[in-house]
């Protein structure tokens, strides 16, 4: 299809399903056990989708229109049985430069908003506008560092003007756009800060009255839907304290005040991955365990954080986090359903609605089963019920409630949406478990496919910034490159005279070289390089060097792999080398020489244009292996199977397709396990064209790119047989029936 047409259509689409949802303004508010729309109480299911971590529906020339993630992730979200989707906003992504505001692909939240409209669903939008998330400078833009004065998220004028103005400007943007619910938009909840107790304590006296201003501030804003602060017990009226945790149903204390609605606003689906380390995953009999739990101590609201994490573009992840992002959510990073995550959580959405009029208007009861036992009973008028059956042992147990038998499952919790038959159990699941397959689709294993350019390797001569001391890495790229050259240069009376480098850095990565070489004498030994990692970003280096009779030149290469997210004071956050001495004498007050970005990026060379504007070598020319930028070209894998790099001969950098940067990698960062941490990387198919996609790699260390592969991904189902218990069967026999007679098989798109 015609990119024209194509966008003809969408605005067509668009049209139709705006005209089917307008609706006047809905009235949102709450009370102690719910949200209330438009006087009904609600219990909610959420998930987390971030619009910047996918990409919006996009037509390319020759691809039809169904090449697209938003509208499909939002669908699968519904169909899942999820109600509201939340994303927070992304504040550097569309303020990258003070005043300079960018809302244009998988930025245009307003878009995103309508999405969700469009396919009738609720929005919680977390304006933050300090986010965390795993997202570089927890969402802040670093221009902020520079506003004399400034000590973000405290009693503090210069960063309050600023927060306050980018929550209107978003709050505005939404209004103007009708995307409230008290405007018959989408959105039912917002939340201002984030998690801001856990840090208040550093604010000292600055840390209260930030809070309180902060409330005023977005409730003063008069959006018509309540605000909600996460992980604030003392979060001022009318704004709804909630809760993030994995077991909110255990660990919290509940709303601050009796008329406020008990929130989970993050209920982790597995953690965040970071380089370095393996994934950690959690499994969905325990995720639906605490939601059960949290539902049956009156928990009204549930986000599920991720519903789909999708993946970390560009340097947007934050320090060490790895570009793909919660990729064990139901939905997974390309957008597939996992299962049987997605699953079970259907279901157990489905068990809990069954149980809403008895859940939202009847009272509940605990009753004790047996010592790790428990029933709670919601009893409303005219004989209804519903109940929660608890086994806390790790044991199964037989019981009895109201006389009728039932066995439970170790950690479990069984619903009976008529107090009498249990139709779900937590430990239960009957979803088939899919294993996710990645096919070759093309190797490019060919030489003559590709060409290189080799970085040039800056040295003080070359540099045209200069101080007499050891600046910090942050500052000088203010988050505009990765990269910073420090350079000196050193007078040497004696021929190949040894020396001892000794480096310490604040992160995250350093390569140093001595005269327009890698440091230490071929065959290069290891410790040329080195990194720190995500628990202690420092690190040093020691290095012995052999120097040349007269001026010697060091060049050092600092790499950070995005910015911090957490902890208080991140104004203060530094990185890159901060002492360097060498046989012990400390060169840290020296003449040093800086220059922000690598060559390749400052030319764009990832881009068609960009590429044209330096020499390409043939493969293989170069004399080092090290700082090379590596180009060919690729044609789409056929289908619409989402498509991946499989990027396991390479060693660290960043990958460019047709010009747009689809993340870092870093596959020689290995787990302790011995592994690298992420090996698949993620192209959407609206970054293609049917043919002749350029794809640049820049490689810091060293790498084979002929070992590269074009994947596409599909799931292959299969039985889990082991958890299909008896007891299960009973309940469900056409459930059962079904799962007992299908055979393994190919799913395709879902
Ligand atoms: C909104 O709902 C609340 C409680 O559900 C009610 O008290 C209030 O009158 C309603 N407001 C409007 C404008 O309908
Ligand atoms: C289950 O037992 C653990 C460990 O004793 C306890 O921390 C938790 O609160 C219990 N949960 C429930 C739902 O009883
Ligand atoms: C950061 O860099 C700016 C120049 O861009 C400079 O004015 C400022 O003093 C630096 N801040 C710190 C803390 O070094
Ligand atoms: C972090 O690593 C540095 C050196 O690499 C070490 O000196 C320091 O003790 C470590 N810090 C922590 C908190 O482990
Ligand atoms: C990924 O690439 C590596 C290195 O080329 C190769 O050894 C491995 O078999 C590939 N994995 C798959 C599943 O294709
Ligand atoms: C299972 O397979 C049997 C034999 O092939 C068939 O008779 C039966 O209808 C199937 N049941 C379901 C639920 O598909
Ligand atoms: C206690 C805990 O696991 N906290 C994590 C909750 O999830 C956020 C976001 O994924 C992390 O930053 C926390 O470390």
């Amino acid at each position: 299809m015609e990119g024209k047409d194509c966008s003809m259509l969408l605005w067509w689409l668009g049209l139709v399903l705006m005209a089917a949802v307008v609706a006047s303004g809905r009235n949102v508010t709450y009370d102690g056990r719910s949200l209330i729309v438009d006087g009904q109480h609600k219990i909610l299911f959420s998930g987390s989708i971030h619009y910047p971590r996918s990409t919006p529906e996009e037509c390319n020339e020759g691809f039809p229109l169904f090449y697209s993630m938003w509208p499909s992730l939002i669908a699968k979200a519904k169909q899942g049985g999820i109600d509201v989707i939340q994303t927070y906003v992304f504040w550097n992504q569309h303020e990258p430069h003070q005043g300079q505001y960018d809302f244009s692909g998988n930025k245009d939240i307003v878009r995103f908003m309508k999405e969700v409209q469009a396919q009738r669903l609720y929005a919680c939008l977390r304006i933050g506008p300090y986010i965390e998330s795993e997202w570089t400078y927890g969402g802040l833009p670093y221009w902020l560092h520079d506003i004399p004065g400034i000590v973000y998220r405290s009693d503090n004028e210069p960063f309050k003007f600023q927060m306050q103005k980018f929550t209107t400007m978003i709050v505005n943007m939404m209004e103007a756009e009708k995307l409230y619910a008290s405007q018959g938009g989408p959105i039912i909840l917002s939340q201002i800060e984030n998690e801001y107790k856990t840090v208040e304590a550093a604010y000292h006296e600055n840390g209260p009255p930030y809070v309180r201003w902060a409330a005023q501030m977005a409730v003063g804003l008069q959006t018509g839907v309540p605000w909600v602060m996460c992980k604030q017990n003392d979060a001022p009226d009318p704004v709804i304290n909630a809760c993030n945790g994995m077991q909110c149903g255990e660990t919290f204390a509940g709303p601050n005040s009796p008329n406020k609605p008990s929130i989970w606003t993050e209920n982790w689906t597995s953690r965040y991955l970071v380089f370095g380390e393996d994934q950690r995953t959690r499994s969905v009999e325990d995720i639906a365990f605490h939601v059960a739990l949290f539902i049956a101590k009156k928990g009204s609201y549930v986000n599920y954080y991720m519903y789909h994490g999708g993946t970390n573009f560009g340097r947007t992840a934050s320090a060490f986090v790895t570009t793909s992002y919660y990729d064990q959510a139901p939905l997974d990073e390309y957008g597939l359903m996992r299962q049987p995550q997605w699953g079970h959580l259907t279901e157990l959405h489905g068990a809990i609605k069954s149980c809403s009029k008895a859940l939202l208007y009847g009272t509940p009861v605990d009753t004790s089963l047996g010592p790790l036992q428990q029933a709670i009973v919601f009893r409303g008028s005219q004989g209804i019920c519903a109940a929660f059956l608890i086994n806390n042992d790790t044991r199964s147990t037989r019981i009895l409630f109201q006389n009728i038998p039932f066995v439970l499952p170790p950690k479990s919790i069984s619903i009976l949406p008529d107090c009498k038959t249990a139709v779900f159990n937590t430990a239960e699941t009957s979803t088939k478990v899919s294993t996710r397959t990645m096919t070759i689709n093309q190797k490019l294993d060919s030489s003559d496919k590709w060409q290189e350019y080799q970085e040039e390797i800056i040295s003080f001569d070359m540099t045209s910034f200069r101080a007499n001391t050891l600046l910090d890495h942050m500052n000088i790229t203010k988050d505009a490159s990765d990269y910073v050259w420090y350079t000196f240069r050193v007078q040497q009376d004696t021929p190949n005279a040894e020396a001892e480098l000794d480096v310490f850095s604040h992160g995250h990565a350093l390569h140093v070289f001595l005269n327009g070489e890698y440091a230490g004498k071929p065959p290069y030994s290891l410790h040329r390089s080195a990194h720190g990692s995500h628990d202690n970003s420092t690190f040093s280096l020691q290095q012995s060097v052999f120097f040349n009779k007269g001026i010697n030149y060091i060049s050092m290469l600092s790499v950070t792999v995005g910015f911090p997210n957490s902890g208080a004071h991140l104004e203060r956050r530094i990185a890159g080398p901060r002492r360097l001495k060498i046989n012990r004498v400390d060169f840290t007050n020296y003449a040093w020489g800086y220059q922000v970005g690598l060559s390749g990026e400052n030319k764009g060379i990832y881009t068609d244009f960009g590429s044209s504007k330096v020499r390409w070598n043939k493969y293989g020319s170069s004399i080092s292996n090290r700082l090379i930028w590596y180009k060919t070209t690729f044609n789409a894998p056929v289908g619409n199977d989402p498509v991946a790099l499989n990027l396991s001969s390479m060693g660290k950098g960043e990958v460019y397709v047709n010009g747009q940067s689809i993340g870092r990698y870093w596959v020689s960062f290995h787990t302790d396990s011995g592994v690298p941490s992420q090996k698949w990387y993620h192209i959407p198919r609206s970054f293609l064209k049917p043919k002749g996609n350029l794809l640049v790699i820049l490689e810091e260390e060293s790498g084979n790119p002929l070992g590269i592969k074009i994947d596409t991904i599909q799931y292959l189902t299969q039985l889990k047989v082991q958890s299909i218990t008896k007891e299960s069967c009973k309940m469900k026999k056409s459930i059962c029936a079904s799962i007992m007679n299908s055979s393994g098989h190919k799913d395709h798109k879902f």
